[in-house]
C-alpha cells in the first residue's frame, strides 16, 4: 500500500497490498526483484553520508535491499509491529534474535516443546557461548516465573508448539515478562499473523520460519523477525550485518508473492484440518488426535481466546506403536512423506525420528513426543482426497 492509512485495512487486504503498490522507478505493478549485491553512490560524499546514517540509501544487499524491504514492510503490517527484518532461514532469525538479547553468562527461559532445530540451538549450540536456555513446561506459568533470575534476558515461546500442538498463554507470559523487564519472543510459525498476533497480546518480538505458511509453496527457506523499530534497527546493524544470515532478493520476492494468498490458504488449511481431525478422532486405528480446534484438545479454550483460527497442523498417535505409524507413513499415496510444513501439498512425518530427533529419549517423553506420534501438515487439496488417502493408509496397518 502506498497511499492512505493501512491501519484501516483488513488483514486479507494487507496480504495482497501490504508490500506496497507499483514500483515508483518504473511503474512495474509486479514487485521488482532487485537482484543486485551492491548499489551505486551518487558521489563519494553521498556514499560516506549513507554509511554514517546522515542520508538514506542502499549500500549492499547483506544490509538492505528494496525487495527484502517489501517483505519486511508487509510482515510488520501483518503482525502489527513497527518493523521487521528478513533472514535466510527461520533458524537464522531465531538465533539472531537470541544473540541480540544475550551475552556470555546470560540465560533465557523457553517453552520445552519446540521445533527440534530450536531445541538443538538452545540446548547444544548456545551453551558453547555460555548462554543457557532453561526449557520448562510453559503451559504451567509458574515454571516460567520460577526459572527467571537476574541474568534472564528473555522468555521464548512457541505456540502452537511443533509437533504436539500444545498452547502457551501469550498474554500471561507477556505479563511475566513485563514484571521482570524482559521481552517475550513468540515463534508464530504455526498460526501465522492470519490466526494469531502475539504483539497485540503483549509480546515484544515475533519470529517466523517463513519457509512454511508465509511462502506457502514449499519452494523457499527463509525467516523473519518483527518488533519495534529500535530493536529491528539494532538487529540489522548489530547481528545481521556481522553474522550475515541474509535473505536473497529472489527468496524475498517469492515470499511477497506467497503472502498475497495467505488469507485464502490459511482458511482452506484450517477448514481441511478441522474435517480431518474430526475424521481421525473417531478412527479405530487412531489413539489420540492433537488439534487445538477440537473441543477435546485440553487447551481448546485458551487457543480460542488468543487465536482467531487453529491452522492446518495435526498430530496423531497411531495404535500399534512405531511400526504401525511407519506402515501408515509408507502407505500414503497422495500425501508426501517429508519434513517441513505449511505447503499447499499435504506432508506427513515422524517427529521422534525426524524433526525432533535432536531431543533425547527422556526429553521426547517429557514433552509428549511419543514413538507412535505422526505429524500431518494438511494441504489445500480436496479434503475428501486427503481423507481417502489416510483411510487406505491406516487400513494397511495390521
Ligand atoms: N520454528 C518452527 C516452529 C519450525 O517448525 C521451524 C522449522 C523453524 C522455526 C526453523 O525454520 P527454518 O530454518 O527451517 O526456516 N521446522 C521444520 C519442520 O518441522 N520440518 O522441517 C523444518
Amino acid at each position: 500500500m502506498t497511499k492512505g492509512n493501512t491501519k484501516k485495512l483488513k488483514i486479507s487486504t494487507l496480504c495482497v497490498h501490504g508490500a506496497g503498490g507499483y514500483d515508483p522507478a518504473t511503474g512495474s505493478v509486479g514487485k521488482p526483484i532487485y537482484q543486485t549485491s551492491t548499489f551505486a553512490f551518487e558521489s563519494a560524499k553521498a556514499g560516506a553520508e549513507i554509511f554514517t546514517g546522515e542520508r538514506k540509501g542502499y549500500v549492499y544487499t547483506r544490509i538492505s535491499n528494496p525487495t527484502q524491504e517489501a517483505l519486511e514492510k508487509e510482515m510488520a503490517f501483518l503482525e502489527g509491529g513497527e518493523a521487521a527484518l528478513a533472514f535466510s532461514s527461520g533458524m537464522a532469525a531465531i538465533s539472531s534474535v537470541v544473540l541480540a538479547l544475550c551475552k556470555s553468562g546470560d540465560n533465557f527461559v523457553s517453552s520445552d516443546t519446540l521445533y527440534g532445530g530450536s531445541h538443538q540451538l538452545f540446548s547444544e549450540t548456545l551453551p558453547r557461548w555460555n548462554i543457557e536456555a532453561r526449557e520448562v513446561d510453559a503451559t504451567h506459568l509458574k515454571n516460567i516465573e520460577d526459572a527467571i533470575d537476574k541474568n534472564t534476558r528473555l522468555i521464548y515461546i512457541e505456540t502452537p508448539a511443533n509437533p504436539t500442538m500444545s498452547i502457551v498463554d501469550i498474554e500471561a507470559c507477556a505479563k511475566i515478562g513485563k514484571k521482570h523487564g524482559i521481552p517475550v519472543v513468540v515463534d508464530n510459525t504455526f498460526a501465522t499473523p492470519y490466526f494469531q498476533r502475539p504483539l497485540e497480546l503483549g509480546a515484544s518480538i515475533v519470529v517466523h520460519s517463513a519457509t512454511k505458511y508465509i511462502g506457502g509453496h514449499g519452494d523457499t527457506v527463509a525467516g523473519v523477525a518483527i518488533a519495534d523499530e529500535e530493536f529491528i534497527g539494532n538487529l540489522r546493524m548489530g547481528i545481521l550485518r556481522d553474522i550475515g544470515g541474509v535473505i536473497s532478493p529472489l527468496n524475498a520476492w517469492l515470499l511477497v508473492r506467497g503472502l498475497k494468498t495467505l488469507a485464502i490458504r490459511m482458511e482452506k488449511h484450517q477448514e481441511n484440518a478441522l474435517q480431518i481431525a474430526k475424521y481421525l478422532q473417531f478412527h479405530p486405528k487412531v489413539e489420540r488426535v492433537m488439534y487445538p480446534g477440537l473441543t477435546a484438545h485440553p487447551q481448546h479454550q485458551l487457543a480460542k481466546s488468543q487465536m482467531s483460527g487453529f491452522g492446518g497442523m495435526i498430530s496423531f498417535e497411531v495404535k500399534g506403536g512405531r511400526k504401525a505409524g511407519e506402515k501408515m507413513m509408507d502407505s500414503v499415496e497422495l500425501i508426501t512423506l517429508a519434513v517441513s510444513l505449511g505447503d499447499v501439498d499435504s506432508l506427513i512425518e515422524h517427529p521422534a525420528s525426524m524433526t525432533h530427533s535432536t531431543y533425547s529419549p527422556e526429553d521426547l517423553e517429557a514433552v509428549g513426543i511419543t514413538e507412535n506420534l505422526v505429524r500431518l501438515s494438511v494441504g489445500i487439496e480436496d479434503p475428501v482426497d486427503i481423507i481417502n488417502d489416510l483411510s487406505q493408509a491406516l487400513n494397511k496397518i495390521k
